[in-house]
């Protein structure tokens, strides 16, 4: 401390569009030893209700979703604020947001204003330090670089085909290093693109939000065959190169008037899923499963856990939201044993590392993930290798706004050098 250098000069905001077109905050750090941290806040389409909330305009004007009053805010409001302060004292600034918000959910100045400042504040102090951003963030030891999730067939509400569950994403376990993992998962993606054209036409590989294909399916079952033919095609072996996972995000299927999911056309209850989870889990390799109920049914995730929570990673994403106070009741009730990590959910940095600090220290797995609307600010990749995150979510090897995060971590992984480890057991 007492280093000028680190003191924040100035603090803008830009409005810049996200991969959906939606306008999104742009933050500007500056210091006065030259460091510059740029952030773009990312959006989401299946939004928990307990999320931090965007502030944007309404009217007419890009359908409401314009961000001119959050960038107005955070200039009158934070930027004086934070100017003066020292960019490394980033408990201290993310507070100062928290208290300029005043709200629980961030709703005044807008969380997509907060999201955007307080990574824009770590990025400024490490490019102030000469820092890569992961080893700022991260310290001496970082050096785990995360399996990625890659979702390779989109369904729910990311894209316009009639499968329910919204995420079927393939995990490249049998790889040395992530750079091995992006090549067997990027044959796979075009393995399956051929096998999808073959099967059902042309207009089958056409992709979803987050980059994977968006076949016209309505079973489950068959976007799970398709992928493990896919993985077979390409010379690999389901259950030892490749795993499986699904993000369900049920809270989009549930039907709250009947107390019932919408499956495949069918009405379930809680029992019936549990079934079809323990079913299907246990016959297509999947080891990751997220959101399985909608995000008030603490007692369905813990009845699953406890069933298959020693072979597959139960996660809590929409249940959670990245709030640390949400998650002290899922530990209590043993709810999940893995949490979705999303820094916008609840709008800085610091509480987000609290909410992986307390996930950790419950013995519960984290998942760094990006947001189905995100930019090409690639942060997420340096988080995950700074936390030290074995999982890192962020789409299929496709559209700018996902690769830009796994170009990072080839970027990481060089930088490195003989000193990475590329996890083989991610449960
Ligand atoms: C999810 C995310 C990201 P969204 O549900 O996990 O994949 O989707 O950003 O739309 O909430
Ligand atoms: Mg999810």
């Amino acid at each position: 401390m007492g280093d000028d250098r680190f003191i924040i000069s100035s603090v803008k905001g830009m409005m810049a569009i996200d991969s959906r077109g939606s306008p999104t905050v742009k933050a500007i750090v500056e210091t006065k030893g030259g460091g510059i941290g740029v952030a773009l806040a990312p959006s989401g389409a299946s939004k928990s209700e307990k999320e931090a909330v965007e502030l944007r305009d309404g009217g007419r004007k890009w359908r409401g979703r314009g961000v001119g009053l959050a960038i107005a805010r955070l200039e009158s409001e934070v930027a004086p604020r934070l100017k003066g302060a020292d960019s490394r004292l980033q408990e201290y600034i993310d507070a100062l947001l928290v208290e300029i918000d005043g709200t629980s959910q961030k709703k005044r100045i807008g969380g997509n204003t907060t999201t955007a400042v307080s990574i824009a504040v770590a990025k400024a102090a490490a490019s102030t330090a000469g820092l890569q951003l992961y080893r700022y963030l991260g310290g001496a030891y970082a050096s785990t670089l995360p399996v990625p999730l890659m979702n390779i067939i989109n369904g729910g509400v990311h894209a316009g085909n009639e499968l329910d569950f919204q995420e079927f994403l393939i995990l490249p376990v049998g790889a040395d290093s992530f750079k091995e993992a992006l090549r067997i998962a990027v044959e796979v993606y075009w393995e399956l693109k051929d096998l999808l054209k073959e099967k059902y036409g042309l207009n089958a590989v056409n992709v979803g939000d987050e980059g994977g294909y968006a076949p016209p399916m309505r079973r489950v079952e068959e976007a799970l065959e398709a992928l493990s033919r896919a993985i077979d095609r390409a010379g690999y072996a389901l259950g030892e190169d490749f795993l499986l996972g699904l993000d369900v995000a049920a809270s989009q299927l549930y039907d709250a008037s009947k107390g019932v999911y919408m499956v495949e056309g069918r009405s379930l209850n809680q029992g019936e899923l549990i079934d079809l989870y323990e079913d299907i889990t246990r016959r297509y390799h999947i080891v990751y499963l997220e959101d399985p109920f909608h995000e008030e049914d603490f007692d369905s995730f813990k009845e699953l856990t406890r069933k298959i929570g020693y072979r597959t990673l139960i996660v809590g994403d929409d249940l959670y939201a990245t709030n640390p106070s949400i998650l002290a009741r899922g530990i209590e009730k043993k709810a999940t044993n893995a949490v979705l990590v999303k820094v916008n959910q609840i709008g800085t940095l610091t509480e987000t590392l609290k909410f992986i600090d307390m996930a950790r220290m419950a013995g519960m797995r984290y998942i760094i993930s990006h947001r189905s609307g995100d930019t090409e600010d690639p942060f997420i990749a340096d988080l995950a290798v700074a936390t030290g995150s074995r999982l890192i979510k962020t789409g299929a090897p496709a559209r700018g706004e996902r690769t830009s995060k796994y170009n990072r971590l080839l970027e990481i992984e060089e930088d490195l050098g003989p000193t990475i480890t590329y996890p083989k057991k991610v449960i």
